[in-house]
């Protein structure tokens, strides 16, 4: 980036403003959620002033209520190729790879975000991306009809396309052409309440997934929903109803813990709007008005980042979770689903020593200042010091099964259909035109980072004592 340049980051933030502008403007009940959200917060906070301190002293507390992600759905491998470029301009990066078909969803996909943690404080904002895959459709005829519409279709603007090009050539945008860029990179997002199919195979998409309809008959890959991040996920949960918003069944994810892990989730469940279907131009059916269901408002509450070892463990007492009992989309079992969760996950240690000894989180290392004898010592050891202290690292990413579950909450309900578990790495790399960046990488990077830096430190502290 040369000085003339604006900062990537910057235009991160430009741009998770301008689509929180325009979503609120589009989905009236997002803005309600983003006001419940804030009244949790701030209810959490003045309750509880050292996580307030805490927050001040991170410089969280300014943003706490701003959107931390949103999510879109592509249809053809062209669109991610250049959708991985878009992002590259405002330093969001592809990060892990998540196969949404063992869920029932004929989709694949990353999460674009920036990889650092300096980048992650200075905005956030990530775009859950998912690609459609057509090759997952029993119905040759219907995949050849759709494979057309989206082949002639172009979601991006000349001038969008333009300013991609030029920040790759230039190696970054000036302040006035940033500007200009978020301007173009929103319309892609927005909602187009003309379909681009005639009802009849808008019907027919529908059929096969509701899905393949959300993305084969639009314009374009409207955002289908933006994600705050709250203080107290349960709390705000059981608000909804009170505000006028109904809430999906169950929260996604671990249960309510004393120390929180990876990620949980809910949302409000997607809006009935109404659609325009244009005539049909070799059958004689006339445009009619219909409706679709596809955009929502979730939020989000993270926890510590979970290791490989963590993260099986999670995955098993998931899975042991739910073939005990699965979630009813309409809610009658949600009682008994939160207290087997609970039950369940009582083998998970709550507290951040265990965790930490047993190697299931993600600590960042940080020496306290005060002098040890012999900083060379293992990690507990200087820890029982009060030499050296450990934080948990944050979880950044997402949780596959939890996506599905919110995935088939907004697509109506019974939307679940089976696919086998088929995952293609590969070929979303080869489609994305890159490799994905590793999950887990980054964290235990994060992690041997902090330890060899607060090593450093100790001994200075040994030498000047
Ligand atoms: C994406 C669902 C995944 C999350 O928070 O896990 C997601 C979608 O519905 O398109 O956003
Ligand atoms: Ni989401």
């Amino acid at each position: 980036m040369a000085p003339e340049h604006a900062n990537p980051h910057q235009i991160r933030a430009l741009f998770s403003r301008a689509m929180s502008a325009m979503y609120r403007e589009e989905v009236p009940a997002y803005g309600t959620l983003m006001e419940l959200v804030r009244d949790v917060n701030s209810e959490v906070l003045s309750g509880a002033p050292e996580e307030r301190a805490r927050l001040e002293e991170l410089g969280e507390l300014e943003r706490i209520d701003e959107e931390r992600h949103g999510a879109i759905r592509l249809g053809t491998p062209r669109e991610l190729f250049t959708m991985r470029r878009l992002f590259a301009v405002m330093g969001m990066h592809p990060v892990g790879y998540y196969d949404l078909s063992v869920a029932g969803v004929p989709v694949h996909s990353t999460a674009f975000r920036p990889l650092e943690e300096a980048a992650l404080r200075r905005n956030p904002f990530r775009v859950f991306t998912s690609l459609l895959r057509l090759d997952l459709l029993d119905d040759a005829e219907l995949r050849a009809a759709a494979a057309e519409v989206l082949d002639t279709r172009e979601i991006y603007t000349t001038g969008c396309l333009e300013l991609i090009d030029k920040a790759e050539a230039d190696g970054g945008l000036s302040e006035a052409d940033a500007e200009r860029f978020v301007a173009e990179a929103v319309e892609t997002f927005r909602w187009h309440a003309e379909a681009n199919v005639p009802h009849a195979l808008y019907q027919r998409l529908h059929d096969a997934h509701r899905l393949v309809a959300d993305v084969v008959a639009f314009k374009g890959p409207h955002i289908n929903h933006l994600t705050p991040r709250t203080l107290d996920i349960d709390r705000v949960q059981e608000m909804m109803p009170e505000r006028g918003i109904a809430p999906k069944a169950v929260v996604e994810g671990p249960p309510t813990r004393t120390v929180p892990i990876l990620l949980r989730q809910t949302s409000f469940k997607a809006l009935d709007e109404p659609v325009s279907f244009p005539p049909s131009a070799t059958n004689g059916e006339t445009a009619i008005t219909g409706r679709h269901t596809a955009r929502f408002g979730e939020i989000e509450q993270r926890g510590i980042a979970l290791t490989p070892a963590g993260q099986g463990l999670y995955d098993r007492l998931l899975a042991e979770t739910r073939s005990r009992i699965t979630p009813a989309a309409d809610g009658s079992n949600a009682d008994a689903y939160r207290a087997t969760l609970a039950e369940v996950f009582t083998a998970f240690p709550d507290d951040l020593a265990t965790l930490r000894k047993d190697g299931l989180g993600y600590f960042r290392y940080s020496a306290t200042g005060k002098p040890c004898n012999d900083p060379s010592r293992g990690v507990d050891a200087l820890i029982a010091e009060g030499c050296l202290r450990a934080d948990p690292i944050i979880y950044e990413d997402f949780l596959p099964v939890s996506a599905a579950g919110i995935f088939q909450s907004n697509l109506g309900d019974g939307a679940a259909q089976a696919f086998v578990a088929n995952p293609n790495r590969a070929r979303f790399e080869e489609d994305l035109g890159a490799p994905v960046h590793d999950l887990f990488h980054r964290y235990a990077e994060t992690e041997a980072r902090s330890l060899a830096e607060s090593r450093v430190a100790l001994s200075r502290t040994l030498q000047k004592a």
